[in-house]
């Protein structure tokens, strides 16, 4: 039988997988391993002898967190996934699964973004560290294929969120830092101050879905080439922005602060392959997961990772 090692697993998609309570499954974290250290992370994968592996951890951020941190999201990116892929390699596992984001796609590219564009020019300046690192894993997954027949697969979903996020005000994505910027002005009576001008759109996934296409993708996606994760539904900042205040009834004033960074405007995903290959699968509605999300922050508030 399959040994399957999660990698980051503390973290959004994560606690999401070990939530659907899989036979045979075995999860590290950060706190287990440090992963940008090749002899611990080759240590892990002797004790282990995982047979596939989904490989999540990373160090990631939103729009904030990657101005800031861009060397360090690079470096510790590119070390985590050579390393992963590297033991993976030469401890034998048959398959893996790694993931990108939607901000590896070119800043100047045909819309929607299609699998075979990452690499037709530069990212948005906002992620350029992050997303070249990320941009690496598709490159080492497919010459490790061409070398050594690795079935090693990449995926590319689209926002992601849901519980057990990271909740930083400064560096997490816009949902988390939302809810929590929404909770701390609803409590102290406060205007709820929102980043940029509220009109670029996102495509936004529950960490669920995730969970489960992860699984699926293991299991039955083989190629070459990445596959995108996404229902293909864009809103606007402004329009989460209406979903997450009804849903934390808050009914103070909103601001949109324009000397925050709005990012690249928007990066709508082709779903043609993903249909193809997944035509019954049902995303939750945007409704549905702000719903969950915001339960959990609420419900385990202050002891959240920020
Ligand atoms: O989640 P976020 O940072 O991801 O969203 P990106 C940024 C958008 O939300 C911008 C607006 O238009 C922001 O102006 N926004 C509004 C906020 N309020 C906030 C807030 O409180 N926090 C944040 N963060 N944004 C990330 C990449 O880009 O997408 C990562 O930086 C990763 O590399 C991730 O790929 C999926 O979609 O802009």
């Amino acid at each position: 039988m399959d040994k399957t090692l999660v990698t980051g697993a503390n973290g959004l998609v994560g606690c999401a997988i070990r939530k659907l309570d899989l036979p045979n499954f075995e999860y590290v974290t950060h706190e287990d391993v440090d992963l940008t250290d090749f002899e611990k992370t080759k240590y892990i994968f002797e004790t282990i002898k995982p047979t596939r592996v989904i490989h999540l951890a990373a160090v990631v951020g939103g729009i904030g967190g990657n101005i800031m941190h861009s060397g360090e999201y690079f470096r510790s990116n590119v070390m985590i996934n050579t390393n992963v892929l590297e033991c993976s390699r030469i401890c034998g596992v048959k398959k893996l699964i790694s993931f990108m984001s939607t901000c590896v796609f070119p800043d100047q590219c045909s819309y929607p973004l299609n699998e075979k564009d990452i690499h037709n020019g530069p990212p948005h300046p906002s992620n350029f560290g992050y997303a070249y690192a990320k941009r690496m894993l598709e490159v080492q997954s497919s010459a490790y294929r061409k070398e050594w027949n690795c079935n090693y697969i990449v995926a590319i979903p689209t926002n992601i969120y849901g519980p057990n996020d990271n909740w930083s005000l400064e560096d997490g994505h816009v949902m988390p830092s939302l809810i929590h910027r929404c909770f701390i002005a609803k409590k102290h009576k406060l205007d709820l101050t929102v980043w940029g001008s509220g009109k670029p759109l996102r495509e936004f996934v529950f960490s669920v879905d995730i969970a489960k296409l992860a699984v699926w993708a293991l299991d039955n996606y083989n190629e070459d080439s990445p596959i995108i994760f996404s229902s293909g539904v864009e809103i606007s900042i402004k329009e989460l922005v209406e979903i997450v205040t009804a849903e934390m009834k808050f009914k103070g004033k909103i601001i949109f602060d324009s000397s925050k960074p709005d990012g690249q405007f928007r990066k709508p995903s082709d779903t043609t392959k993903f249909k193809k290959y997944c035509p019954d699968f049902e995303f939750t509605s945007i409704e549905r997961g702000v719903k969950e999300t915001v339960n959990w922050f609420e419900s385990n508030y202050p002891n959240v990772r920020i």
